[in-house]
Formats: C-alpha cells, sequence, structure tokens
C-alpha cells in the first residue's frame, strides 16, 4: 500500500456507558460505517472510531442506584455495545473507552499543557448546571428554559464550584474566522447557524474540572479536581491516533495512526453540536493541533410521530431493532437508515409502515427484482452465460455515459457525506434497468431468431449496468451485494479498493456464468393480525 493514499477519519460520538444501545447509537454508526466501508472500497486509506464515554457524574450516579462501581458498570456496557458492533456488521477500526489507560495518560497531558499554557486557569463559577448533559447553562439560556433541561425535561440544578475554567472567550476571533472562511466545517446549514448564532451572543470561560463527584480522570495534581467529562471524551478522538504519546509509548496505539489526524467527519446528533463545533476547535487550537474538516450533526429520529421515551415506552431499543433485522435483514435495516434517516436538518420519523413501502419499493420490487429478472432471462435464453455486448445501441439509452455519471455522482455526494442522495443515484441505475426491460421487451424479442443479437446486446447492457450498481450499493448492503455477485458470476473483493475500476463499462465478461439465487428481498406483507401494524 503506498504511503502517499489519501487518509479518510470519520467518527462516531463515543457512546454513554449508561445507557443501552439503541436506534440513535445504531443510527449514528451505521452512516459512519456506510462512509468507511464506500472510502476503502474506493481505495482511500481509511480509520473508522467508535467507542464509549464512561466517565462523569451520570455514570457514578446510575452505577451508585444498581450498588455497583462505576467501572464495573462501564465494562458491562462497554461489552454490550461491542456484541451490538459485531450484530450489526460494523467495520470500525477501533473501541476506544475512556477508561483505557491509554486514552487517560494523553488527556493528562493535553490538561498539563492547557494549564502551562495559560489556556485553563482557576476559577469560581457558580450557576445552572444540567446534569444529564454534563453543561452549565448561563442564567438567561437557564431562563428560558424555564429552568429544565432541553433535553431531559429535567430540572437544572444549581452548582456553586472552584473549578479549573478552559480559556474559551480568548478563542471567540479565532473561531469567527473559523466559521467565515471554512462554510462546510459545520453541516447541515441550518446547524452551522446554530453556532453562528452562539458566537453572536459570546463565548463565555468553560469549567473545566469539578470536584463534586469523584469519577473522572483526576487533574494531575490538582487535588480533588476530577476533568469535565467533555474535555476527557472529545480527545478520544486524537487519543485514539496516539497524538498525545510520547517516543518510546508506541505499544499504547500503533505509532503510523497519527497520519489520520485531521478527521475527514466527526458525525453527531444536533444535541451535542456546541461541544464538537466550538469548544472541541478551541481546544484544538490552544493544542496547536489541526482542525477536523468537518462536523457533521444529524437530526433525530423520532418514534412513529413522537418523541422517543422510556415513559412513552416507544423506544426504537435492541429487541425492536432485532425483531426488524429478522423480519426483513440486517442490509434491509441499514438501507432504511442511510436513506431514510435524519442526516438533514429536520427530524424523521422511524414508522413500520413506512419500513415496509420502503422495503418493497427499493429492495423487492427494484434492487432484488431486477436483478433475478435478468439473471433468469440469461439462464433461459443463453443457457446461464453472459451474452456478447455486440454494437446494438437503444435510442434513449446510453449506458456507458449513463453509468458513468452514476458513479461520479455516487462518489461525489459520499465524500460530501449525502448518503442518501449517494444510494439514490445508485439505485437510480437499477430503475432505468427496469424502464429499459419495459421499452425493449426481451421476452417478446426472445421469441424472433432474427433478433438473437439485438437480445444479446439488451441483456449484455442489463446485466453490466446491474453489476456496476451493485458495486456502488455495497457500502450499504454488503452480504444482499456479496450474494448477488455470486448470482452475477461476479468474483469482487472491496477490500482491493478498486471501485473506479470495477465500475468502468465492460467489466463484464461475455460468458460468465450467471446463476439464479434465492431471491435477495422477498416481497414483504404485513399481516395484519400481528398486531404491530
Ligand atoms: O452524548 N436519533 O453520548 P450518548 C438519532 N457521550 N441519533 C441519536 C438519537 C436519536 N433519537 N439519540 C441518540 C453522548 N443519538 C456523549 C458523546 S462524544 C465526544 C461524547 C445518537 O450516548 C447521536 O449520535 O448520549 C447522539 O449524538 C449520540 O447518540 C449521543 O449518544
Amino acid at each position: 500500500m503506498s504511503p502517499e493514499r489519501r487518509t479518510f477519519y470519520i467518527t462516531t460520538p463515543i457512546y454513554y456507558v449508561n445507557d443501552r444501545p439503541h436506534i440513535g447509537h445504531s443510527y449514528t454508526t451505521t452512516v459512519c460505517d456506510v462512509a468507511a466501508r464506500f472510502h476503502r472500497f474506493l481505495g482511500l486509506d481509511v480509520f473508522f472510531l467508535t467507542g464509549t464515554d464512561e466517565h462523569g457524574i451520570k455514570v457514578e450516579k446510575s452505577a451508585g442506584e444498581r450498588g455497583v462501581s462505576p467501572q464495573a458498570l462501564a465494562d458491562e456496557n462497554a461489552a454490550e455495545f461491542q456484541r451490538v458492533l459485531r450484530m450489526l456488521n460494523f467495520t470500525n477500526d477501533d473501541f476506544i473507552r475512556t477508561t483505557q489507560r491509554r486514552h487517560t495518560l494523553q488527556v493528562e497531558r493535553f490538561v498539563q499543557r492547557l494549564i502551562a499554557g495559560g489556556d485553563i486557569y482557576l476559577g469560581e463559577y457558580e450557576g445552572w448546571y444540567d446534569e444529564g448533559q454534563e453543561e452549565f447553562v448561563p442564567d438567561t439560556r437557564a431562563k428560558d428554559q424555564e429552568y429544565k433541561s432541553v433535553v431531559s425535561g429535567k430540572p437544572l440544578v444549581r452548582m456553586r464550584e472552584e473549578n479549573y475554567f478552559f480559556r474559551l472567550s480568548a478563542y471567540q476571533k479565532r473561531l469567527d474566522l473559523l466559521y467565515e472562511n471554512q462554510p462546510g466545517f459545520v453541516r447541515p446549514e441550518a446547524r452551522r447557524n446554530e453556532m453562528l448564532g452562539r458566537l453572536r451572543d459570546g463565548l463565555a470561560d468553560v469549567p473545566v474540572t469539578r470536584t463534586s463527584f469523584s469519577w473522572g480522570i483526576p487533574v494531575p495534581g490538582r487535588g480533588r479536581h476530577v476533568l469535565w467529562v467533555w474535555l476527557d471524551a472529545l480527545s478520544n478522538y486524537i487519543t485514539a491516533l496516539g497524538l498525545g504519546l510520547e517516543s518510546g509509548e508506541a505499544d499504547l496505539v500503533p505509532r503510523d495512526r497519527s497520519r489520520f489526524w485531521p478527521a475527514d467527519y466527526h458525525v453527531i446528533g444536533k444535541e451535542i453540536l456546541f461541544f464538537h463545533a466550538i469548544f472541541w476547535p478551541a481546544m484544538l487550537m490552544a493544542l496547536d493541533l489541526p482542525l477536523p474538516r468537518c462536523v457533521y450533526a444529524h437530526s433525530f429520529w423520532i418514534s412513529e410521530g413522537r418523541k422517543m421515551s422510556k415513559s412513552l415506552g416507544n423506544f426504537i431499543d435492541l429487541p425492536t431493532i432485532q425483531d426488524y433485522i429478522d423480519s426483513f435483514s440486517l442490509d434491509a435495516f441499514r438501507w432504511f437508515l442511510i436513506t431514510q434517516g435524519p442526516l438533514g436538518s429536520t427530524d424523521t420519523d422511524f414508522a413500520r409502515a413506512k419500513f415496509i413501502d420502503v422495503y418493497n419499493s427499493d429492495l423487492a420490487n427494484t434492487l432484488g427484482n431486477s436483478i433475478s429478472r435478468v439473471v433468469n432471462m440469461i439462464g433461459k435464453y443463453f443457457e446461464g452465460r453472459a451474452p456478447e455486448p455486440g454494437t446494438h445501441t437503444v435510442a434513449g439509452f446510453d449506458w456507458p455515459a449513463q453509468t458513468d455519471a452514476a458513479v461520479q455522482a455516487t462518489i461525489e455526494a459520499m465524500s460530501r457525506l449525502e448518503l442518501g442522495e449517494a444510494m439514490g443515484s445508485a439505485l437510480g441505475l437499477v430503475r432505468q434497468v427496469d424502464a429499459f426491460i419495459d421499452a425493449t421487451r426481451p421476452f417478446t424479442m426472445a421469441k424472433d431468431e432474427a433478433k438473437r443479437v439485438e437480445l444479446a446486446a439488451v441483456l449484455y447492457q442489463c446485466a453490466e449496468t446491474l453489476r456496476i450498481a451493485s458495486v456502488l450499493l455495497w457500502c450499504a448492503m454488503p452480504d444482499k451485494i456479496e450474494q448477488a455477485w455470486r448470482m452475477l458470476g461476479q468474483n469482487i473483493n472491496p477490500a482491493s479498493g478498486n471501485l473506479r475500476d470495477l465500475c468502468r463499462w465492460g467489466g463484464l465478461e461475455p460468458g460468465t456464468q450467471v446463476v439464479k439465487g434465492e431471491a435477495l428481498f422477498p416481497r414483504f406483507v404485513d399481516s395484519p393480525d400481528d398486531g404491530r401494524t
């Protein structure tokens, strides 16, 4: 592998271990997994990171309620998160836990550097605190929120502490400039505007240590002070790459990982944007490190039209996810998440009826049906061997140009992380194949021996277009597409990073044996009496 391959570093938030994995975590991780798979297939040098956020008052409290130590709770739930990653077939390159020595050691160093540089200083704070968010809330905002958390609805608590502060105010100008010069730093646009609003309000220094609880990284040499969980957690993006290690510590993190910094994408939910889009870049500036290229803050899944909450009992939790996977397949679940999910600026409803619609229309009636139709016709008319392309073309269908345009559009949308758009271009090719079959009627042509060469050309064009579409779709539905490749007689290895070559028109060898297989996506008919509609 050549050292100059372009790197692509994508991260999920690290998830709190006081919660069980649910649709939200699965969603963000799926987005990152699809992007990581696609860019590896494209030949980029990819690093995809996820993990767990294990310190802080929330974890300490949950552990207390359960009568276990915070570390025991963290161990148990980190293991659960890792089990779910395997269940969902994610290809993360590492899993970082903030209680790991490799992480805490580097965070201590970063803090020492920040103290030495005057970016962290001792002061006193009194104000409103959102415990669920681990965030101090300025008085004016606390009042607007009626002294309740905007996220959990729970009352804010009054806190008075001697704290170390991060000198965020000192970075106001540089942050203003960052937003001006790098308009894509925060996406989508609506979220960027929110952050511009926060910048216009003016930035106050942020307390970054606590003395009211002990489950955190101790501030080196500063008594009872433990680090505020956000400073600790955000650092995961660079500790996993070993950016705070010194020579001789290479056993903690493989040395050559530093090449991945800066990150291409921090993918997060919109509720944690301020930390990523204002606090984190300021902290990196203070550490003299390059800034991530984009913080992408997606919106939220809601459930059957209502906000998900434990009290409503409408959480799309693991058993519910497992149900969908059992009924529709994991790849159908991934497809629904990435093509229908809230990557944009509005929340999206996770509704069973919509899931079934998308499944039937995109997967059963389009992708699955098109592949089996074409494979069946080649089976019937050409003894299962891909026919000769010949030179025959059909007016209105310029396949080399159409496929090329879809390939470019997919690559381009993927680079912007617009997954729905990217997959739309790829699936669009399959829809064009259906239109082509309707226009040319190969089953009628087959009755006329004089049209044999024409029929061969038409079916070649169908199979070749489906082959190219399948290469583009693999990142979203790896298992199903590998099944499709077996049907189309393709022996493709995405790890070889040759997506562009594979997408060149004419790659399908005439004579390739195609094989009928089981339906990729059997049509789903909801039974009215299963009580779930
Ligand atoms: O905030 N829809 O962790 P967390 C979509 N540890 N995505 C959702 C969602 C929903 N309804 N609910 C949650 C934390 N998410 C911190 C992060 S990062 C340095 C520290 C996803 O366990 C979304 O990505 O509360 C959100 O940002 C994340 O889960 C929050 O996970």
